[in-house]
């Protein structure tokens, strides 16, 4: 066994597990990474100027990848700025490795911070090496828990003498994903039993299948039943949003999804219950009508039959679990049965024409509105994105008119943050951009959102990583003002005509953006002129370099 030190044993697991970047920001207690990085060539040190940006880059990077990213940040004050966007980590069940390096072990008493206590809360699971010897099956435990259903995020921190001291190891194989499991038998039966006797089915997805590659199985549940199919989140593209069936998105916990929802006999909800939309007092704790029957597939035991009456309870990879329940419905599944099913198919196809026309005519409605409206930007920004491009949407209240103008039926092609907190747009192009260097990579962000990480633009230019941001310049927090209403019309029901000032949600002047994005390396546009936008998003993708457009458009709510 060979004899190594601490941070020469760390590198060399980084190196067995193919780990290709690191995403950080260093202090004095990541020296010894820094100066051991030097002789690994093989892993890129991608410097952020704030930590926001390197766990926006490893939440998108491992997302696109479907491996563990590594990210290392500095003590407790590099991982403090972090912990905001590891929430959204945590809450997408995104696979990073967070690392950062304390001081000795020796300094217990003397001021040493407890970094896995810190990060608790934002993790799946957390560990401290405070010897060298623990390195070993701490990584390994590390890469394992990252990647092993249920995904998250995890954290090492290595106590500086841990980093320096020598100890024999036997450097490890390459971590893969390893359980994907079965569902219960009996559950698929009592599944195909609700299933097939349903007169309303409904599919709710969430990203547990753009996580288990199960597009193509939860398509041909909705097409076997005949379900309407919605939503609950897509920060990946969990089904194809032209299909027939799908009708978009919906926040549970909101009135209006209530009733989308209410009337139906069945669901099949896949993938994490998605929660946490609902920020006001008064909420509804029971998403679904009491007279709904539920079956809720994920991966994690723990989230199945949780806070929600569930009738059904399937413990499974989607993929694996989907594909055992279709075969059973097509063969269980009446002539008379699947008849009905197919009449409930074509009435969705009629209903979904009807949807693309009325989507035709509000884009015509908001043609020509000065400053720009969104939908106008978003069907600009439509003609001429490249049919292989990705798109990373952060673009808060503008992505309406996102799924407006454009359809996202390919795995793969559409990535957004999830899980509440901003800023994670301009880390997430970037990473996107490092997983697919072949594809063009369109980052759209709101204005409010974009200035939580500026810095990325930093990082963009140094590394020369060629996405093209785009900025949706509403010169507010404009989501804030449309829940404010909310909150005044349906939890205090006082629908007064008098306004909110909306204080703290405006800002009075249209930020610069092109001027910080062009002071920071990265040659940025301003467009107000509708006309104008498509050509010069043309010459941003022909670049081939980092670019910048500052959209300007209608903050009207
Ligand atoms: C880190 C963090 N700080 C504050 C908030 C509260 N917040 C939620 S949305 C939002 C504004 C988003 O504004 P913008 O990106 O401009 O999008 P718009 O609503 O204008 O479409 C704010 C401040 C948050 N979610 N996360
Ligand atoms: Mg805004």
């Amino acid at each position: 066994m060979p004899k190594m030190s601490g941070i020469q044993s760390i590198l060399e697991i980084f190196k067995s597990q193919n780990v290709k970047y690191i995403f950080g920001n260093p202090g004095t207690s990541e020296s010894a990474f820094m100066l051991e990085l030097e002789k690994h060539p093989e892993i890129k040190y991608v410097l952020v100027l704030q930590e926001g940006v390197a766990i926006g880059m490893a939440d998108s990077y491992a997302r696109s990848t479907k491996k563990s990213s590594i990210v290392n940040l500095h003590i407790e004050t590099g991982l403090a700025n972090g912990i905001s966007l590891l929430h959204n980590a945590k809450e997408s069940r995104t696979p990073i490795i967070v690392t950062a390096g304390n001081k000795d072990i020796r300094e217990l008493a003397n001021g040493r911070t407890d970094l896995s206590e810190m990060v608790r809360l934002f993790t799946k699971s957390t560990a401290e090496v405070t010897h060298t010897e623990q390195i070993l099956t701490s990584l390994r435990k590390a890469f394992n828990e990252s990647l092993n259903y249920p995904t998250g995020p995890v954290f090492v921190g290595f106590s500086a003498n841990s980093l320096d001291e020598y100890h024999q190891i036997e450097i490890p194989d390459e971590v893969h994903k390893t359980k994907k499991f079965q569902p219960d038998m009996n559950a698929i039966q009592n599944a195909v039993e609700l299933l097939a006797t349903a007169t309303n089915p409904m599919i709710l997805v969430g990203d547990q299948i753009s996580q288990s590659d199960a597009i193509k199985e939860t398509v041909q549940t909705a097409e076997i039943i005949g379900a309407k199919v919605f939503a609950m989140s897509f920060s990946g593209v969990n089904f194809p949003t032209s299909h027939p069936n799908f009708r978009g998105d919906i926040k549970l916990g909101y009135i209006n999804s209530f009733k989308s929802i209410e009337k139906a006999d069945v669901i099949l909800s896949i993938g994490k219950f998605t929660d946490g939309y609902y920020m006001f007092s008064k909420p509804r704790l029971e998403y679904l009508n009491p007279r709904t029957k539920l079956i809720h597939i994920d991966v994690d035991s723990t989230s199945v039959g949780n806070t929600q009456k569930t009738e059904v309870g399937l413990v499974t990879d989607p993929k694996i679990g989907l594909s055992i329940l279709n075969t059973a419905l097509e063969s269980e599944l009446t002539k008379n049965q699947k008849e009905v099913s197919k009449t409930r198919n074509k009435k969705l196809l009629d209903e979904k024409n009807l949807i693309e026309e009325t989507k035709k005519i509000q884009i015509k409605n908001n043609w020509s509105n000065s400053p720009m409206s969104p939908t106008r930007m978003m069907y600009e920004i439509s003609k001429v994105i490249p049919k292989n491009a990705i798109l990373v949407d952060d673009s808060v209240t503008s992505r309406e008119s996102i799924f407006q103008t454009m359809n996202f039926d390919q795995p793969n092609t559409y990535f957004s943050g999830f899980g509440g907190a901003i800023g994670w747009g301009m880390g997430a192009g970037l990473g996107i951009q490092l997983s697919n260097p072949n594809n063009p990579v369109v980052c759209i962000m709101g204005d409010g959102s974009a200035m939580m990480t500026i810095q990325g633009l930093w990082t963009a230019a140094n590394y020369n990583i060629p996405v093209v941001n785009i900025i949706c310049n509403n010169s507010s927090y404009r989501v804030l003002k449309i829940n404010m209403n909310y909150y005044k019309n349906h939890v205090l029901n006082n629908p007064s005509k008098e306004t909110s000032k909306y204080i703290g949600m405006n800002f009075p002047e249209r930020i610069n953006f092109e001027g910080i994005s062009n002071s920071m390396g990265v040659k940025a546009h301003t467009v107000s002129n509708p006309e104008k936008l498509s050509s010069v998003i043309e010459k941003s993708f022909d670049s081939g370099n980092p670019t910048l457009i500052d959209v300007h458009i209608n903050g009207k709510i």
